[in-house]
């Protein structure tokens, strides 16, 4: 069984390794002419090859004439359907990286009857063949942009089909509650009840809860994809730019001994033990009549909505103890909002004998002593930074990380609700089973046993030519 009666016929071809020059490159052919195409080509030293025994997934080593001429000596690979990566035969050769002779032996396995492939055609006749669902082959993608351990690890999660399974696992027991719904409207003149109403809501309670769970996910997701925010705040000169160029060892922000050097926002983002870690410099938090500085200040509050983590920076060597209790009290009304990490820095430790009392007294906290301008104990900060990033990511089992997966989800919890109200209020069932078939639907296309081709197209078009 496969997704499209229109699968088409057509024997795919593509240069599966990057183009330009390398040590290798990997060809790939799929479709049902592929292995018609290869022996047309490419001839082995091997004799059990040669008598037509081609023994699935084994390397062969043999040579690849173009009219007569010896073009190259390759490695081929026969993967027979349906054990393959498409699910049809597919044929991979490995010719040596010469621009020239891929270029050549492009045109050969053309000539032989195959035809270029498009973005992500291998990808979408694995979906075709339900060899992957349509989460999974987005993972895939996912997994060739991935460029970090976070990424990696998200994609690597989704492609292993874990979400896939949560989400089939949610649907079926709609389908289920759904088809004696559907019963009920044919029997509808009967007045039966064959969904027991009392085990539906609480279902659809079980189902709302998962998918606000996973909906919340993608918060995390979207951040561990992104950038983790971590907004660098405090009174002005105390050294929040210092602190922002050295730990992007660039001179990026401009720093000053003025008070308010800082007026924008000034973001950039670094790999830190594999997470990405996006850093926002922002205008010192004071009392200001300049226009200019108060909008950079208020842009400031912003970016601590919008921040993970928090490192709130104080001078120590000016941090007498009347400063620091008024400190305190900004501190701790930032510090309401529970889903954010609190870091305090003290910086400036080479101006200061010993650590003032009244600091380290201040406040219940995890606080690093620093000096961001000899870049010392800057190690601390990013040990930090880690620590709390593996603690979040490590609670959430499954983390939706696709924006159209997140939107589908919202969409499903929106008429899993609609058919909550709908029994509660007693509303015909012929309504409620239109909603139900909503959420069902909206579950679907996560996965690919709903979609359409648009859809399909606008996924598959975004992958490497080759996947
Ligand atoms: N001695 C010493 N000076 C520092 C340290 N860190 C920063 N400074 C100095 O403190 C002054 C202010 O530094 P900035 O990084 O511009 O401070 P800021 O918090 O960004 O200041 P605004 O942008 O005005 O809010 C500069 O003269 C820095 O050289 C440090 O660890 N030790
Ligand atoms: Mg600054």
């Amino acid at each position: 069984m496969t997704h499209f009666d229109y699968l088409n016929n057509d024997t795919i071809c593509a240069l599966s390794t990057a183009p330009g020059m390398a040590a290798i490159a990997v060809f790939r052919l799929s479709g049902s002419e592929a292995v018609a195409i290869a022996l047309n080509i490419f001839s082995a030293r091997s004799r059990e090859f040669q008598q037509g025994r081609i023994v699935s997934h084994k390397a062969y080593l043999g040579s690849v004439y173009d009219k007569g001429e010896l073009l190259d000596e390759v490695l081929l690979t026969v993967f027979k359907g349906p054990h393959s990566y498409t699910g049809e035969d597919v044929v991979e050769i490995s010719c040596h990286g010469s621009v020239y002779v891929q270029q050549r032996l492009f045109s050969l396995v053309l000539e032989a009857g195959a035809r270029p492939a498009t973005a992500g055609e291998f990808t979408m006749r694995a979906f075709a063949r339900q060899r992957l669902d349509l989460s999974q082959a987005e993972a895939v993608a996912d997994l060739i942009a991935s460029n970090s351990k976070s990424t990696h690890d998200l994609a690597i999660k989704q492609m292993r089909g874990g979400f896939s399974e949560k989400i089939a696992g949610l649907r079926q027991k709609l389908v289920d509650f759904a088809s004696l719904i559907e019963l009920e409207l044919d029997f509808a003149e009967e007045d039966v009840e064959f969904a027991d109403r009392k085990e539906f809501l609480q279902l659809i309670g079980e189902i709302k809860a998962e998918i606000l769970s996973l909906s919340q996910s993608f918060q995390t997701g979207n951040v561990l994809k992104s950038g983790i925010p971590v907004a660098i705040i405090g009174r002005p000169n105390v050294g929040k730019s210092t602190l922002l160029n050295t730990l992007l060892n660039e001179e990026k922000a401009i720093v000053s001994e003025i008070p308010g050097t800082t007026r924008d926002a000034i973001e950039d983002t670094i790999v830190i033990g594999g997470y990405n870690f996006r850093f926002i410099d922002t205008a010192g938090l004071r009392q200001s009549d300049d226009l200019i500085e108060n909008i950079g200040i208020e842009r400031t509050y912003e970016k601590i909505n919008q921040a993970s983590i928090i490192l709130y920076v104080c001078d120590l060597s000016s941090c007498n103890k009347e400063l620091a209790e008024e400190m305190l009290d900004e501190f701790k009304s930032l510090m309401k909002d529970e889903s954010k990490k609190f870091i305090l820095i003290g910086n400036k430790i080479d101006q200061i004998k010993e650590t003032p009392s009244h600091f380290s007294e201040m406040v219940d906290l995890e606080t690093i002593f620093i000096s961001a301008k000899r870049k010392e104990n800057i190690q601390l900060v990013s040990d930090s930074l880690l620590r709390s990033v593996r603690e979040s990511a490590a609670q959430a089992d499954t983390i939706v990380s696709n924006a159209r997966h997140y939107h589908a989800l919202m969409k499903a919890g929106e008429a899993m609700e609609e058919v909550e109200n709908g029994l509660l209020h007693n509303i015909p069932t012929d309504l409620i089973a239109s909603d139900l078939r909503k959420a069902l639907h909206h579950l679907g296309t996560i996965t690919g046993q709903v979609y359409t081709n648009e859809l399909l197209g606008n996924i598959f078009s975004k992958f490497c030519i080759g996947k």
